[in-house]
């Protein structure tokens, strides 16, 4: 039923196919690469994600994508991201992949996912019962200053926080994971993709206070929309989250930075639609230059903080 054979970034595709895709790219490359489950879903559907490289010594990068189930263009760029560092021809990728290890993690929001799917291509939100209605916004649901600043206590809403902090079990697989591989992998680096805004950000999202290391992420941000330019031709802003996007409390990117210790911390807002009133429904004719230019932030944020 799931054909992985024509997996490709001309398409977005099913939760199914994504996780057989992994699969199928694991058999295929036994020596550098391998499958992670974080574990089920409210559903019990699996977290799956991928770790490439296996070297002790390599500092680590994690990626999460799909937090927001409707925002299609993050998990496509993640497995974008898998398969550059798999196959690409380019000497400074293979580098990278084989300088690092690489978490990915292309669907943290799995019964999410499937119900844009399946149901309501706009669906944001996990899928966890509240009496008449329905879902946990993931990205305010962390424990770090939870429910503080541009969140809702309300069920009904598209940024509801939950019942209390890190009350969901996606929320909780991510957090056991990160807390169990964070000093063990010597993960460095987290990415959190989303779309549509085109901007580079990193913590806080709760406050405009700065982040100790904040001139070396600002920096890094610059390099890195200054990489997509030239790439692309798209302008990409970076910034605190708080001043550059809206004020928000509970996102994994805070959590990660400020509880799990991880200096290097952005969430990316890719590529909208050109012209649209569905600014979550990209074209599938962008997925391909969007996610290479992600992947070029990323490959620019990484060397520029090696280099320090
Ligand atoms: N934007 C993010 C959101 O969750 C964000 C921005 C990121 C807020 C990280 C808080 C923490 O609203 C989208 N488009 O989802
Ligand atoms: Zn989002």
């Amino acid at each position: 039923d799931v054909d992985v054979d024509k997996y490709d970034w001309q398409h977005f595709f099913h939760l199914k196919t994504i996780n057989g895709w992994m699969e199928h790219m694991a058999a295929k490359h036994p020596d550098r690469l391998s499958v992670l489950d974080m574990g089920s879903s409210t559903q019990g559907n699996p977290i799956k994600g991928i770790k490439l490289g296996s070297n002790p010594e390599n500092k680590a990068i994690f990626i999460e994508s799909g937090i927001h189930a409707r925002e299609w263009i993050a998990p496509a760029t993640a497995t974008y991201i898998i398969n550059e560092l798999l196959n690409s021809k380019d000497k400074q990728v293979q580098n990278l992949a084989k300088n690092y290890n690489w978490f990915v993690f292309p669907c943290v929001n799995p019964d999410g996912y499937k119900y844009t799917f399946e149901h309501d291509r706009m669906w944001r939100k996990n899928r966890q019962l509240f009496g008449t209605c329905r879902g946990v916004d993931l990205n305010r649901n962390y424990p770090d200053h939870w429910n503080s600043t541009g969140s809702s206590s309300d069920p009904t809403r598209y940024d509801y926080a939950g019942p209390s902090a890190g009350s969901e079990l996606e929320t909780k697989r991510l957090i056991d994971f990160i807390r169990n591989n964070v000093a063990k992998e010597q993960i460095k680096t987290y990415i959190s993709l989303h779309s549509y805004s085109q901007m580079l950000m990193f913590p806080y999202g709760y406050t405009k206070e700065h982040v100790s290391n904040y001139d070396d992420l600002q920096e890094f941000g610059k390099k890195a929309a200054a990489a997509i330019k030239a790439e692309s031709g798209r302008d990409y802003v970076s910034g605190n989250l708080y001043e550059t996007i809206y004020p928000s409390s509970g996102g994994s990117m805070d959590w990660a930075h400020a509880e799990a210790g991880i200096p290097i911390a952005y969430t990316f807002e890719l590529r909208g639609p050109p012209d649209s009133q569905d600014l979550f429904i990209l074209p599938a004719v962008e997925i391909q230059p969007t996610a290479s230019e992600a992947f070029t932030a990323i490959r620019t944020i990484v060397e520029a903080a090696a280099e320090k």
